[in-house]
């Protein structure tokens, strides 16, 4: 199902004309009303009129985050105040807090994307959507809250946390799509199994939007087998949108960028050249429809490519590959670049091996030092010597094999590598 055809299926000729005329407004509106834009696109030499085609964009300077640090809190606003009806941030746990407004017509253009994703999902009026993503400052709550309020379904805000409750209106409700983390997602279809019940027997729901973090296939099939439902990726972030900026349909195959309000560009993050489709490299993100926080070339810092061809499902907008990373989480383990994304990939090959790890890094001398600590699955004979060395060797042998590192393995005692009811901690780091 389709909830805005006359968008998600545009020929792409007349969708590059629609982004085009799009583009073209809003680089008149920043540079009118937000001195940050005013000041680079003039350092830059480059005027509004400049901007004719999508292929202008390139001669834009792009927009990072430090630079949305720099206008801490409202001075990338482009609207005044009384025109702002609601405003996230960033948790700023790594510096400043990126601050975004958002105007009605932003609230509801929002709660449209996501409605695209629950309706992809195969749900709609009368379907349950429990939304089990943080509620607050963090974009996922309020995001799919709005989804399930723009496509007429009916919204459960449960909030994260309070699993066993998850649980049981889950079941008692017959909750129809759950919205949450992926790693989240596991949890509770982990404690649905502990509390006596067989999910995908049970339970009638059918589908996850489960995002805001990296999940390998082979959580994401652990996720889809324990639950007995699809699930589809869903991407975003809090400076762009939230989550309303890209999703998997059915088909599972990339996911559709809601390319009527964002312009993305693929470019390499070392020269910031533009790659070719199928390339993989950095995603850079331009919105055509916010009011109160545009946004031109942002540098999201997460590495995707563009996939080339049509999809089956007949929407038009293009797709990215699920992400593979931030350049910030990118190891470089003697010389060789990994995400953890690729570890757990090869981690989750192995069905004695539970989809809970950890990654602690320290420095030794002068290389760094990466111990992977992971979980058998609760069947595992914990207690036998021989089988739990030979996991641990075979693990090894195959992190070298597939990915050319050595990383130490520990395996921990089931159910000891902390849950998480949000994002995942996947790295600590200690160097
Ligand atoms: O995580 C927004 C969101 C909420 C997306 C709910 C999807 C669902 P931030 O907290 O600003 O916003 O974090 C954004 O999370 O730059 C990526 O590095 C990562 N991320 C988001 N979605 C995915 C995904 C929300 N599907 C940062 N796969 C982004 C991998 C993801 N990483």
């Amino acid at each position: 199902m389709i909830f805005q055809p006359e968008f998600e299926t545009l020929p792409p000729e007349e969708l590059r004309s629609l982004q085009t005329e799009r583009l073209k407004k809003l680089v008149h509106y920043v540079y009118e009303r937000v001195p940050f834009y005013r000041e680079s696109f003039d350092a830059a030499g480059v005027k509004p009129d400049d901007i004719q085609t999508i292929e202008d964009l390139q001669k834009l300077p792009f927009t990072t985050k430090q630079d949305m640090r720099d206008a801490y809190p409202f001075k990338m606003f482009a609207v005044p105040m009384e025109d702002v009806r609601r405003i996230h941030c960033s948790s700023g746990t790594t510096g400043t807090a990126t601050v975004v407004g958002y105007t009605e017509r932003d609230l509801q253009v929002w709660g449209e994307c996501f409605g695209r994703f629950i309706t992809s999902a195969d749900c709609g009026k009368g379907s349950i959507v429990q939304v089990a993503y943080g509620y607050g400052l963090f974009t996922g709550g309020l995001g799919a809250h709005a989804g399930a309020e723009a496509v007429g379904a009916i919204c459960l805000p449960m909030s994260s946390g309070n699993t066993k409750r998850q649980v049981q209106l889950m079941h008692d409700f017959g909750t129809d799509v759950l919205a949450c983390t992926p790693s989240y997602a596991l949890l509770i279809a982990d404690t649905a199994i502990e509390m006596g019940y067989n999910p995908a027997k049970d339970f009638k729901i059918k589908a996850g939007i489960l995002g805001a973090e990296p999940c390998s296939e082979g959580m994401r099939r652990d996720i889809e087998r324990k639950l007995g439902i699809q699930v589809h990726d869903i991407y975003g972030l809090s400076e762009i949108m939230g989550p309303g900026v890209a999703c998997e349909c059915e088909c599972q195959n990339g996911l559709h960028v809601c390319e009527d309000h964002f312009i993305m560009e693929i470019v390499n993050p070392e020269t910031f050249e533009p790659v070719p489709d199928g390339e993989w490299g950095e995603l850079v993100i331009t919105t055509l429809s916010k009011e109160c926080s545009p946004l031109v070339r942002y540098r999201t810092r997460d590495i995707t490519r563009i996939i080339p061809g049509e999809c089956k499902c007949g929407r038009t907008f293009r797709r990215i590959d699920r992400i593979a990373g931030r350049t910030d989480d990118m190891m470089i383990l003697r010389g060789v670049n990994v995400f953890p994304s690729q570890i757990e990939e090869v981690m989750m090959s192995f069905p004695e091996i539970a989809a809970q790890y950890q990654l602690i890094l320290t420095r030794r001398g002068p290389l760094d030092h990466v111990e992977l600590q992971v979980e058998p699955v609760p069947d595992f004979p914990f207690d036998e010597i021989r089988r739990l060395e030979q996991l641990k060797r075979d693990l090894g042998a195959a992190l070298k094999s597939n990915l050319q590192i050595k990383v130490d393995v520990k395996i921990v005692e089931p159910k000891t590598i902390a849950r998480s009811e949000g994002k995942a901690k996947r790295i600590i780091d200690l160097r």
